[in-house]
């Protein structure tokens, strides 16, 4: 039997459960992109504040596979989120989806949402490839072909960018105010980066539309933060057993939920505070401070951690060495970069951090966050080594963290073995290491000049190029666990 509103009164009583109904739901948000991160996060916090004000309904977009709109519309939309670690699980069925559509199969359709009156906020959790900008300048990439497609037929878009100027389009010409552009992804200022794509789109398409957008539309910039990996037919199993309801798709966390947003909204905004969103005026200094100190150490775990054989973020900590490195990174490197935030714990953050990766419960594959990894690395990594570069600091361990990321997209671990390595410039990172070899001295200023990466800074700053390319010296030498322990022996603060 599957979970669905007509089984819902067969959970067990320890399984939280909706306390709106799904019927006197409205729409009023449209999000773009439900994967397990949008649905164990920002769909949680709206879940909890439906039963109060059931105008924020969530229509979910898929602007590819129908994967997960298969998976979930025969359950109604429900789907149930674990948050566990070592001492348990605490199980919660959502409701806030209302719809849910797929883009490929109607592309008019989602623009004609968005156009919506009821529709007020617009959100989005697309991963960092779905924004089609440089990842060093945060530009549109108007080679993009989604974005070079949307160009020439605004009314069936395929990008996000031109989906949210085609329904921006749709809404001014309808005489409606528009929509708040709320972006829930790990770039560096995700709020004004954004704006920044639409309006370069807009330019594109229509000046007066670009003008009606910059002096209407606000883009909040948001702090997102929980570690929601990939659901596994192990977590669908544990699922099972635990509700007594079979669920196609569960979500698997952590107990840790986070959203900073900046309280500033076109139209009105669910009273997100109320189930724990913090309202700021300006969101840069936590953004930069998680971007820097998660998400550059996962990264960093994940590489070296893959290349040492762990499989899982908890595995990775097990690694000794690794977990030292990491932590010296958070304390000696990247603290230093960050803006003081007056009142915040910030070595109590970096504890927390330790110990949310160290949570056994969680099975966060290194495979899965190394993915990607020539759009991650500039506001994870690079951002702090040109900080601390700027200081005339050394960035001894944040070198090692790039230089694995060099190794793995060699795409042949230190057994030989094949990587599968998934990232949009695969291909090219491929052959830039086919032709260098397993010789730093050739591949790392081969891949360090990829500019989309790298911008046209690093590749020139020989303080830089010098520390990466040794440090990638070290993991073909040594090993990366060889690598590690000389790092942490030698690596000045
Ligand atoms: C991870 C993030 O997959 C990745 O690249 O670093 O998704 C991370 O789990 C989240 O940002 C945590 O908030």
């Amino acid at each position: 039997m599957r979970l669905s509103l007509s089984t819902l009164d067969r959970l067990p009583a320890a399984v939280a459960r909706p306390d709106h109904d799904r019927f006197s739901l409205d729409s009023g948000i449209v999000h773009l992109g439900i994967g397990a991160f949008h649905r164990g996060h920002q769909a949680v916090m709206t879940d909890r504040l439906l039963g109060r004000d059931p105008r924020w309904g969530i229509v979910g977009v898929s602007l590819r596979s129908t994967d997960t709109r298969d998976a979930l519309v025969p359950q109604d939309g429900l789907y149930t989120v674990s948050a566990v670690d070592g001492s348990g699980a605490e199980r919660r069925v959502i409701g806030a989806h209302t719809a849910f559509m797929v883009t490929p199969e109607d592309p008019a359709a989602v623009p004609r949402r968005l156009a919506d009156p009821k529709v007020r906020i617009v959100s989005s959790t697309v991963t960092e490839k779905g924004y089609s900008h440089d990842p060093a300048t945060g530009a549109l990439n108007e080679d993009d072909p989604d974005v070079r497609h949307d160009l020439g037929d605004l009314d069936r878009p395929r990008s996000t960018v031109g989906t949210l100027v085609s329904g921006l389009k749709l809404r001014r010409a309808a005489g409606l105010k528009p929509f708040t552009v709320l972006a829930c992804d790990n770039l560096p200022a995700n709020g004004r980066t954004l704006r920044g794509l639409v309006l370069r789109f807009a330019e594109l398409v229509d000046r007066d539309l670009a003008a009606w957008i910059r002096d209407e539309v606000r883009f909040p910039s948001t702090m997102v933060d929980r570690i929601v990996p990939a659901t596994t037919d192990a977590d669908r199993d544990a699922v099972a057993a635990a509700i007594g309801l079979e669920d196609a798709w569960p979500i698997v966390t952590e107990p840790f939920c986070q959203w900073v947003i900046e309280d500033t909204f076109t139209l009105d905004r669910p009273a997100w505070e109320e189930s724990g969103a913090e309202f700021v005026a300006d969101v840069a200094p936590y953004e930069l401070m998680k971007l820097r100190l998660l998400n550059g150490t996962h990264s960093t775990l994940a590489y070296l951690g893959y290349l040492t054989g762990r499989a899982t973020v908890s595995e990775a900590m097990e690694e000794a060495g690794l977990a030292r490195l990491v932590e010296e990174m958070m304390f000696t490197e990247i603290g230093p970069t960050l803006p003081a935030l007056p009142g915040f714990d910030l070595d109590g953050y970096r504890r927390s951090l330790l110990a949310r990766y160290r949570n056994p419960a969680l099975k966060h594959r290194t495979w899965q966050i190394a993915m990607d990894g020539s759009q991650k690395l500039p506001q994870r990594l690079l951002g702090t080594i040109r900080d601390r570069l700027a200081a005339g600091q050394p960035i001894d361990r944040l070198a090692l963290g790039v230089a694995a990321w060099m190794r793995y997209v060699t795409g042949i671990d230190e057994s030989g073995a094949a990587i599968d390595v998934r990232d949009p410039l695969a291909g090219r990172l491929r052959a830039i290491a086919d032709a260098a070899g397993l010789d730093a001295a050739r591949l790392a200023p081969a891949l360090v000049a990829v500019r989309e990466v790298f911008g046209d800074d690093l590749p020139a700053d020989p303080r830089f190029t010098t520390a990466v390319e040794a440090a990638l010296g070290r993991i073909l030498a040594l090993g990366a666990r060889g690598a590690i322990e000389r790092t942490l022996t030698e690596a000045r603060s």
